[in-house]
């Protein structure tokens, strides 16, 4: 069994972050080993939120990992909750990396057009070196657009799109993804990679609940190392993403605790399980 480990916040209430990782991963038959950056009454999106810094526990928790000779499959980032701690997750990374180690990193920074609320304006310009390094990146038109300095535009032309991912795999990135992309109705995430452009939309739905990107995020990565090539892996984690967003509007009143997306992981396992079985038959 693969086993990754993942670094981002831990928010108590709110399907996001590492207790959206944590489920998602393991439903993809991948150890899923969770540092939490912060530990969050709620996620930022709640009027107010009651949060412990964990920055300074990151490198006691890298060195005794270290000292039991503890490796991971991957390293995967998410919700980072400052410069600071960018600076440390770097420290970690080139501890824990081996040539060939999937970097996944999600440059969580806003939606909608705004920052979330915890984060700076200096923000963006260091999630742009960090990401410079990355395997898959999975940013949101608001992401790629703070990544790109571009001016916010809700509805970018796939052209846009097309160039923003190019100049985010100009960073260095061997998978750029950006989520979020509406055209015809449709809403979905498109892929580049090697100036290759992989695309995959499902009818849109006017929902938006937190949780969203990390989902989507977990999803893609987990069918990645399940053996899925970049362009299935953005097709099972759109798919699946999909059916969250359509389970959580059939429930109105429970949007703003986050999606939901736990009672259709057993979609995601077949969704999975169908590129396991092209797999063997074209073998
Ligand atoms: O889902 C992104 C996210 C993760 N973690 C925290 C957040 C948010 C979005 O609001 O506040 C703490």
């Amino acid at each position: 069994m693969k086993r990754i480990v993942t670094i981002q916040d831990f928010s108590c209430v709110g399907s996001c972050s590492l207790t959206a990782a944590i489920p998602v991963l393991s439903a993809a038959g991948v150890e899923c080993c969770g540092i939490p950056t912060a530990l969050l009454s709620n996620h930022t999106g709640f009027p107010t939120f009651y949060s412990i810094d964990l920055t300074d526990e990151l490198e006691p928790i890298g060195n005794q990992l270290k000292r039991e000779h503890i490796g991971f499959d991957g390293i995967y980032t998410g919700y980072i909750a400052s410069v600071g701690q960018i600076e440390h997750i770097e420290r970690f990374i080139s501890e824990f990396r081996q040539p060939g180690t999937p970097l996944f990193i999600d440059p969580v920074m806003g939606d909608n057009g705004k920052m979330y609320a915890a984060l700076t304006n200096d923000y963006p310009e260091h999630m742009r070196r960090f990401i410079s390094g990355a395997d898959i990146i999975t940013p949101n038109i608001t992401e790629a657009c703070l990544l790109t300095g571009r001016s916010f535009n809700p509805c970018p032309t796939l052209h846009e799109i097309k160039e923003m991912l190019l100049e985010l795999c100009g960073l260095g990135v061997k998978f750029a993804v950006i989520t979020g992309f509406s055209e015809k109705g449709q809403l979905g995430a498109v892929g580049c990679c090697n100036g290759v452009f992989t695309e995959f939309l499902t009818p849109k739905k006017d929902v938006s609940c937190s949780g969203t990107g990390d989902v989507f995020a977990s999803a893609l990565l987990g069918a990645y190392l399940r053996g899925a090539d970049y362009a299935q892996s953005l097709e099972i984690a759109t798919k699946f993403t999909y059916a969250a967003v359509e389970c959580t509007a059939a429930a109105p009143d429970r949007r703003f605790y986050g999606i939901h997306f736990q009672t259709v992981l057993g979609e995601y396992i077949r969704l999975l399980e169908g590129i396991e079985k092209r797999r063997q038959n074209e073998a």
